[in-house]
């Protein structure tokens, strides 16, 4: 027997992070969290179970996979065999139009294509909110990128009630994401490893619980008044407190370098010159700048102005998990 799924799922940025589990077996979040889908970036898998295969396997953009991402995505295979009560292997094929060059995190992506594609091939009919836990499995962040547009991730306390839900998935604002790449090197610290570390050690890191559950409310409201500064505000201040965590740890840490501090002002200082632009950063010194369309053209002039070598992408709202057969 041999049956086979396609699935494509886009990549989020979080405009409200997610820094930190409460259960690091089940990805389950300390805090609930908010993320823009983006168009652009996106992960095409194919999964065929098969009875005459005698393991898995797995192609990211046609090469054979072996260590620790290869491990990660049989792990998760086994959780999908669990839920389908099969014991059949797989062979699974991803193409990545998330460039390895952008500084996207394409995890978020990937496990929630992985989930869709490798669901529906183990015979299994999930609903959104089921793939969302299951893609949460793989990678925490992807449990939002099941959706489209504005996607929340409530952190609730167990594998049951731990799922995120669309806030908007056709997005009415106008909102983009610059992503400014000033280093295309792979991070030296892995956002699990970096997550746990702020959390065990930072003594501001029950601050950041508690002043995350205001932001979420805060950017909620912020998203249904179609207010973009209110957004943009909200989005840059979160980011700041999530990377303040690393820098207090101990030992501190950070995923900044210097040109990740000097996009920073210049998008501080665009703002002085009546451009709303706002920055976020994740788990690497790349910049996103939340920028409305308007502006776009304008931003990346000053930009390339000032960092001729820096590569640019613009992103805008993507939609969620889609199958391909
Ligand atoms: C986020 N990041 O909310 C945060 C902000 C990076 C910085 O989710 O351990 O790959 O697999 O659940 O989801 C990246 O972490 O971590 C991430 P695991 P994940 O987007």
């Amino acid at each position: 027997m041999q049956s086979t799924s396609s699935a494509r799922a886009h990549t989020n940025i979080a405009l409200i992070k997610y820094w930190g589990k409460k259960n690091q077996e089940l990805i389950i979040p300390t805090t609930s969290s908010l993320s823009l889908t983006l168009d652009k970036f996106y992960t095409d898998t194919k999964v065929t179970f098969d009875d005459k295969l005698t393991a898995d396997t797995f192609y990211l953009n046609h090469q054979q996979m072996v260590g620790p991402i290869a491990d990660k995505t049989f792990a998760f295979l086994k959780l999908i065999r669990q839920q389908a009560q099969i014991d059949t292997f797989a062979t699974i094929e991803s193409i990545n139009h998330v460039p390895t060059a952008a500084g996207l995190a394409s995890s978020a992506s990937a496990f929630a294509a992985l989930a869709g594609a490798g669901s529906k091939a183990a015979g299994l009919t999930l609903t959104k909110q089921a793939l969302s836990r299951l893609a949460r499995r793989g990678s925490g962040s992807a449990a939002r990128s099941i959706f489209g547009g504005f996607s929340e991730w409530h952190a609730g306390d167990n594998d049951l009630n731990s799922f995120a839900h669309p806030i908007q998935e056709n997005v009415t604002m106008d909102i983009q994401m610059i992503t400014v790449v000033v280093d295309a090197h792979e991070k030296k610290i892995t956002s699990r490893m970096g997550m746990q570390h702020a959390l065990l050690t930072s003594p501001f890191y029950q601050t950041w619980v508690n002043e995350a559950a205001k932001d979420l409310v805060a950017m909620k409201a912020a998203i249904v008044a179609n207010d973009f500064e209110a957004l943009g505000t909200l989005a840059e201040n979160n980011a700041l407190q999530m990377h303040s965590l690393n820098l207090s740890a101990k030992p501190g840490f950070t995923y900044f370098n210097g040109s990740t501090l000097e996009i920073l002002d210049l998008v501080q200082n665009l703002r002085k010159q009546q451009i709303l632009a706002f920055a976020t950063m994740d788990a690497g010194p790349n910049v996103k700048i939340i920028a409305q369309s308007k502006d776009t053209a304008t931003i990346i002039d000053i930009l390339k102005q000032a960092f001729p070598h820096v590569q640019v992408e613009i992103a805008k709202p993507g939609h969620g998990l889609i199958y391909l057969d």
